[in-house]
């Protein structure tokens, strides 16, 4: 793909009149490539709610248009997609996916007083910068380092692990915070990282089976994550695996095959259970088919994006900033408020386990110490 950015829609609906020039809203992260399907949920979610918005009259009787924009999960690529996204003069961004990318182009949004709302990147470091228009729908991964650390320690009672990450900000992040969250009777017996992209991790799963782990967990996103549990299992590494958020996607089944069975990560509550969700969940499939993990997350965030330009009655960065944080928000999540740094105030993560080729909650709870 070899431009960047596109219109992809503007979505009007028949007979109702727009009495001004559309409210560009840009939808950033991996379209294309091997993290693709990620980037297309959260599109698919954000097409959906800019469609709503525009049957019922747009917003300040403006339509709504989503321009997207492909950064392949490179932070260089991040941040050129976020200068485009300013010329094409957006009213907000949603995205981008990747940790990695996100920080360096909320920058470029902040030097611009555009809000950014990220569906999915969960590294501390994207909210702890005190950026005021910088929120994110999902939790941090020092919370769901934690979750799956106690998982791990009192509920599996593992003894020996194993942690590796896709040393990406993302991946290593979360794989640190595992690292620290475990137990004190639990011994980490190697730590290590791999190169994305690679497809041979034979070598360094030889060296994690050598200190016969009772888990191993792996920070990174799905791509890797199921060439991993495939190739472990080829080499005879029947340790449990644990990841998390990034992993948790039906490509990760699809690439793992049944090497993916019982493998562990945590994420948010199941939205099939909640009853806020129902009618996104069954609009998304009549139109895109089963929804993948951030799709609900990118329509929340695109929701409270506009509610806070309708509320702000401007597209001013920093009005609409202030209008979002002072507002409850009622998504597909239910209700929805932002701590002073941007994230959320609730953060429920849980542990998924993948059965018979999906993946489901698990019934033990715990929460973050
Ligand atoms: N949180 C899952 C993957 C996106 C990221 O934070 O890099």
């Amino acid at each position: 793909m070899k431009r960047a950015t596109l219109i992809t829609v503007a979505t009007l609906a028949a007979g109702v009149a727009f009495a001004a020039e559309p409210i560009r809203i840009g939808v950033c992260g991996p379209l294309t490539g091997d993290q693709g399907k990620q980037g297309q949920d959260m599109l698919h979610g954000v097409e959906l709610a800019a469609a709503e918005w525009n049957a019922r009259g747009g917003v300040l009787r403006r339509p709504v248009e989503v321009i997207s924009g492909d950064d392949q999960h490179d932070p260089r690529q991040a941040r050129s997609v976020a200068v485009k996204m300013v010329n094409s003069g957006v009213a907000g961004v949603i995205g981008h996916f990747n940790s990695s990318c996100t920080i360096p182009a909320s920058d470029v949004y902040t030097e611009n007083d555009i809000v950014m709302i990220t569906p999915a990147s969960t590294n501390p470091q994207v909210t702890d910068r005190g950026y005021a228009n910088v929120f994110r729908v999902c939790g941090r991964d020092d919370q769901q380092g934690r979750v799956a650390a106690r998982y791990a320690t009192d509920v599996l009672k593992v003894k020996m692990v194993a942690v590796l990450h896709d040393n990406t900000t993302y991946g290593k992040g979360l794989a640190d915070e595992f690292k620290k969250g475990l137990g004190a009777g639990v011994t980490v017996a190697y730590y290590g990282g791999i190169v994305q992209g690679d497809l041979d991790y034979k070598a360094i799963l030889a060296n994690v089976k050598a200190k016969s782990p009772d888990l191993w967990f792996f920070g990174g996103i799905y791509p890797e994550a199921g060439r991993l549990a495939k190739q472990a299992r080829e080499i005879g590494l029947s340790a449990v695996l644990m990841s998390g958020d990034g992993t948790i996607d039906p490509e990760f089944l699809k690439i793992a095959g049944p090497a993916a069975e019982g493998t562990i990560c945590t994420f948010g509550p199941d939205p099939k259970r909640l009853p806020s969700a129902k009618a996104f969940l069954a609009t998304y499939v009549k139109q895109y088919g089963e929804a993948g993990p951030y799709s609900i997350y990118a329509y929340d965030a695109v929701n409270i994006l506009l509610e806070g330009i309708n509320a702000a009655k401007t597209t001013s960065g920093t009005k609409v900033a202030e209008a979002i944080r002072n507002r409850e928000h009622h998504g597909a999540f239910g209700s929805i408020t932002f701590d002073e740094k941007g994230d959320v105030r609730v953060s429920p993560y849980v542990c998924w386990k993948a059965e018979k080729g999906v993946f489901v909650p698990c019934d033990a709870a715990v929460s973050a110490r």
